[in-house]
């Protein structure tokens, strides 16, 4: 089947798409950036940008704890988690229990992948909108955010949207510590990228453009700092110049919406790209990624049998179809068990020989 020609009709679509039919849209933005940096505000401006031209997003609010919401999310993960609860349930200070909630939120992700899904279906949005929690780690060095990370870049065009404030970036030192950071978040997530300068409208973005493309402007900085860090920072931006030469960064204010214009035509060649050069990187991860469990779960298999003394182990299953995950199967009672079972009806499954 030509990929352009596919109509998915329901949300079981997703799960049987192949390779080829891997869904174009909605365009998902995962924003992230430190703690008040902007990223509540950039997805509200972000929101009624879009509805000026009719484009209303899809919003996804993944912050457990943030109190007043200046947009209304299609979906909240405070509808499902109270976040006081987990700190009263589980003897949590304000932080873990912002980590956990996103955890026990793990077990929502399908239904929001479903959603997302029907969102393609209906073709009724065509940008998603992820905000994350107000500590930037809560995401990215989770296993719940890794999850929805590669939950979406599997399924979607998915580009990360890192949000950076100008206000707090004026010493070299803290510019570059905020650098590294988009350069680890970069390289962990693997997608698309795109730096958001934000507050433009109370700081000139200008020193920050011109940091990242002159060195020597910002070892001229850097000098001025009468701080024992200043000989690692020059050395970090000698490592961080080949990073600045492939970023795509704006200037942008959330407040008053300067320049979203300029945001939305690098998403639009950050979803291109996603299409081109990461969706075969990310088809080829998530492959290896099963083989391995395949493997680990058959070896399990293999000692469960031996250690019961029931023989040679034979293998279960070696692969899986394309967009199937190892999660998606349960092994199917015989037919004889299945006959009679009178408990109720079993969830619908696949079979591994599907
Ligand atoms: N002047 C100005 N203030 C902003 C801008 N973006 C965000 N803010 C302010 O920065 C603070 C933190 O914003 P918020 O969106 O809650 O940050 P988050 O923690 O990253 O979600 C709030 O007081 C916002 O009003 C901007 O572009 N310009
Ligand atoms: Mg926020």
């Amino acid at each position: 089947m030509d990929c352009d020609d596919r109509t998915p009709s329901s949300s079981d679509a997703i799960e049987n798409k192949t390779e080829c039919e891997a869904f174009k849209s909605p365009v998902c933005l995962i924003v992230l950036g430190m703690a008040g940096s902007g990223k509540t505000t950039f997805v509200s401006k972000l929101n009624s940008y879009l509805r000026q031209y009719k484009r209303a997003p899809y919003l996804i609010n993944l912050d457990p704890a943030c109190k007043n919401m200046p947009y209304t999310p299609n979906i909240d993960i405070r509808d499902s988690v109270k976040y006081k609860q987990v700190m009263k349930n589980y003897g949590l200070g304000p932080n873990g229990a912002i980590v956990t909630a996103l955890n026990l939120y793990t077990t929502k992700f399908h239904q929001l992948m479903d959603l997302l899904g029907k969102v393609n279906v209906e073709n009724s949005h065509d940008i998603a909108v992820i905000d994350t929690p107000g500590q930037i780690e809560v995401f990215t060095w989770s296993a719940s955010g890794q999850i929805l990370t590669e939950s979406l870049a599997s399924t979607f065009p998915t580009v990360v949207v890192y949000v950076m404030d100008l206000e707090r970036s004026t010493s070299p030192i803290t510019f570059m510590s905020n650098m590294l950071y988009a350069c680890s978040v970069l390289y962990k997530t693997k997608l698309p990228f795109i730096v958001v300068l934000n507050k433009s409208d109370i700081v000139d973005p200008t020193y920050a453009i011109e940091w990242m493309h002159d060195f020597e402007a910002f070892c001229d900085a850097v000098e001025n700092e009468s701080s024992y860090m200043s000989n690692l920072t020059r050395t970090m931006a000698l490592t961080l110049d080949e990073f600045y030469n492939e970023l795509k960064c704006v200037p942008v204010s959330s407040l008053t919406g300067h320049n979203f214009d300029e945001f939305f035509k690098m998403v639009d060649a950050a979803a291109d790209e996603f299409q081109k050069e990461y969706r075969v990187e990310w088809n080829k991860l998530r492959k290896e990624k099963l083989q391995t469990e395949i493997s680990q779960l058959n070896k399990k298999l293999d000692d469960l049998a031996v250690s019961s003394g029931e023989g040679e182990p034979v293998p279960l299953f070696t692969s899986l179809s394309a967009g199937r995950e190892i999660s998606d199967i349960y092994l199917a009672p015989n037919a004889d068990e299945m006959s009679g079972d009178s408990e109720g009806e079993e969830e619908p499954g696949f079979n591994v020989n599907d």
